[in-house]
């Protein structure tokens, strides 16, 4: 570890207290913030890792609303529901905190006040855009529109979550009320601004150039970004009457903006760790030999690195961040996840659904991790990197290194005798492991960190293999003995490298060696067993997963596909026409005579159909619908004054009109009754 930080703060974004946690939160923020938190700690590293709820905000108040509750019972729901789950999936928090607590609206105030009587703030008075239906001024989330910069058109009033960019809800295109649906309108109101472009010079010189070779390029290329597109002064507060009151004269009905609130949370909840431990928690926060890293989403980025930067440079006396290596995004089979459509893993049922299994979730969620790309989440891949990875390799060499210990001396650590080359080949590779993972996560490459485990183990695995002690204990049992006793200290070594990945299995591991003394800066000895030492009672670490179990979980989300599908709202109707243009169109009904694949396509069904009018040949999308058998002598409408057109070769004279379903299937639109062909359709 090259540097002389003497304490490390690490904190985790603040989860909305709106919904649980789900696979994406915890593959890109909690599970490398925890590996890291865990791996100092392993170290004899200080470390402060600080996680908490974030409770304001207009997320909450408009599910408070939908659900006809108060914004506090919604946040004293899910409060409980993350903390529980974060729990008992080993996130190793040193304080799990919220921002409803008195101790963060008396931080957030203060911090506010400071900045406020020193003038750090910008006073303006604005139109803001106000529903007067609902008699209340739409910020944030209670406004969406057109993002001017994307078109995206389900921006938010505070942020476009398509593109990134943060918004002001008067640059929305096409603004609707969240509350009502109306079309607001401008309304005067006077709010306090961080003037973000005072500090264009700092940000510069702290982060472009202080930062351009160890801030992540995902993060640096974004910040980049915003800094180059000039920066604006940004709104603290809001007119809403959920969050921290803002405590100056003249501001009645009017809060911190929960984005300005949020993030001071991380110092609130130091506040609650020191009153309950004791401890300084200034420090954490204001000393210049501590390490602060913030581990976030990329949707985050502009808040950790830009505006509670300057607010913490402005008020003086606290610390910015060393790092802030915030990750991508993770999608769940090949879609992105959503609370809103509940397209997601919740981290509370998987751990119903797959009890005792956390470090499998962790060790996928972390071999996938999305640190540099958006990456993919499948219920296959979860099951192949258990079944072929954990239980074959890691799983595999411990119970079996384990069980022949037991088998052939009892359980107690062999002797060492007389090395071959194939010994000193295997300790020295094993020596270099503990730096090879510390230098991955000293750099925050998880992943690669990770891998550099599981190379270990698959050292084990092949040591073992290679020496097949189970076929030569009668003839040489001193080389049994040597070879148990490599294969043991490599087991001791993976018990402590693995901890801040897999916390559950190296519990169990350090509890079947007895080593549970040994840190990090053990790791590398090939003597952390010494011969005579008693072991424990071998058991598995690992189990299989089934394909019934996985094929559950996929059907789980199909039915949610489908649910979701039946719940949507029909596609908007399009623009006005007139009745000219419809009658362009003419319409017959015609039967279908003959049908057959298209070769080489999957989609394309050719057709004979007499119209009436002729007998013609109609090619259709529909060979993923309807099998050509099952629809001779069928009726169908065919538009047949269409241009016609070549379809692979084939030329097409006319349209079948198709009925597409929300879930995309096509179905005929035929008179209910038998009508003549060439029936006109007016
Ligand atoms: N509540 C999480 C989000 O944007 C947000 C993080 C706050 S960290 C201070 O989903
Ligand atoms: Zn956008």
């Amino acid at each position: 570890m090259s540097n002389n930080f003497k304490r490390y703060t690490i904190t985790s974004a603040l989860p909305y207290a709106n919904g649980p946690i789900h696979i994406g939160h915890l593959a890109g923020v909690y599970v490398p913030a925890d590996i890291y938190a865990r791996y100092l700690r392993s170290k004899n590293q200080d470390v402060l890792f600080i996680g908490g709820s974030d409770e304001h905000g207009v997320p909450i108040t408009i599910k408070a609303r939908k659900e006809g509750v108060s914004p506090q019972a919604i946040v004293d729901r899910y409060h409980n529901i993350i903390k529980k789950s974060f729990e008992e999936f080993g996130i190793s928090f040193d304080v799990y905190s919220r921002t409803s607590a008195p101790v963060h609206h008396e931080t957030a105030s203060a911090f506010f006040k400071k900045l406020y009587d020193e003038g750090k703030f910008i006073e303006k008075t604005s139109q803001q855009l106000y529903d007067e239906t609902a008699h209340a001024f739409l910020a944030d989330r209670y406004v969406t529109g057109t993002c001017p910069y994307c078109g995206y058109e389900k921006a938010y009033g505070d942020q476009c979550e398509s593109c990134g960019t943060s918004l002001s809800p008067t640059e929305l295109i096409n603004p609707k009320s969240a509350l009502s649906g109306a079309v607001p309108v401008l309304k005067e109101t006077k709010h306090w601004y961080l003037p973000l472009n005072q500090y264009e010079r700092w940000l510069k010189e702290w982060i472009l150039e202080g930062h351009k070779n160890d801030w992540k390029t995902n993060v640096y290329g974004q910040v980049k970004s915003w800094i180059d597109q000039g920066l604006k002064p940004r709104a603290v507060t809001r007119d809403l009457d959920w969050g921290v009151k803002v405590p100056i004269d003249g501001a009645e009905g009017k809060v911190l903006y929960v984005w300005f609130d949020a993030p001071i949370g991380y110092i609130s909840a130091s506040k609650e760790w020191s009153l309950k431990t004791g401890k300084d928690w200034e420090p954490y926060w204001k000393s210049d030999n501590t390490k602060l890293v913030h581990f976030i989403g990329k949707d985050n980025i502009v808040f950790h690195c830009i505006i509670f930067p300057v607010m913490l440079h402005a008020e003086g006396s606290y610390l910015v961040p060393d790092n802030v290596p915030a990750n991508e995004f993770l999608n769940l089979e090949n879609d992105k996840i959503s609370t809103s459509r509940n397209w997601a893993v919740w981290l509370h049922e998987y751990l119903e659904d797959f009890p005792g299994k956390q470090d499998v979730l962790r060790y996928v969620l972390t071999a996938n991790a999305p640190e540099t790309k958006d990456n993919d989440f499948t219920w296959k891949d979860f099951q192949a990197r258990n079944n072929n990875e954990l239980l074959a390799i890691f799983g595999n060499f411990v119970n079996r290194t384990l069980v022949l210990t037991k088998k052939y001396f009892d359980g107690k650590v062999p002797q060492r005798n007389e090395l071959h080359e194939i010994d000193q080949a295997t300790l020295e590779s094993m020596k270099a492991f503990p730096e090879k993972i510390s230098s991955s996560i000293e750099l925050y490459r998880f992943r690669e960190a990770l891998s550099e485990l599981m190379n270990l183990a698959r050292l084990g695995n092949k040591y073992l293999t290679d020496n097949e002690p189970w076929k030569i204990f009668k003839t040489d049992t001193a080389r049994v003995e040597t070879v148990l006793n490599i294969s043991l200290q490599i087991a001791a070594n993976l018990a402590v490298l693995s901890e801040p990945f897999l916390p559950f299995s190296a519990a169990k591991l350090t509890n079947m060696l007895k080593t549970n003394t040994l840190k990090w800066n053990d790791a590398g000895s090939a003597d952390l067993l010494h011969a005579g030492h008693q072991l424990g009672k071998p058991e598995f670490l690992f189990e299989k997963i089934e394909d019934a179990e996985v094929e559950k979980q996929v059907r789980k989300l199909l039915d949610t596909k489908k649910a979701n599908e039946a719940n949507a709202p029909a596609n908007p109707a399009k623009d006005e026409i007139v009745y000219d243009d419809f009658v362009k169109m003419d319409i017959r009904v015609g039967t279908i005579l003959e049908a057959e694949k298209v070769p080489k396509t999957k989609k394309l069904l050719k057709l004979k159909i007499d119209t009436g009018i002729d007998q013609r040949t109609v090619v259709s999308g529909i060979a993923g619908h309807y099998k050509p058998e099952e629809i001779i002598g069928k009726q169908v409408s065919v538009l047949v004054n269409l241009a016609p057109r070549k379809l692979r070769g084939i030329e097409s004279q006319g349209m079948i009109l198709m009925a597409e379903d929300k879930d995309g299937t096509l179905r005929f639109v035929s008179p209910t009754e038998k009508v003549s062909n060439g029936s006109e359709i007016k």
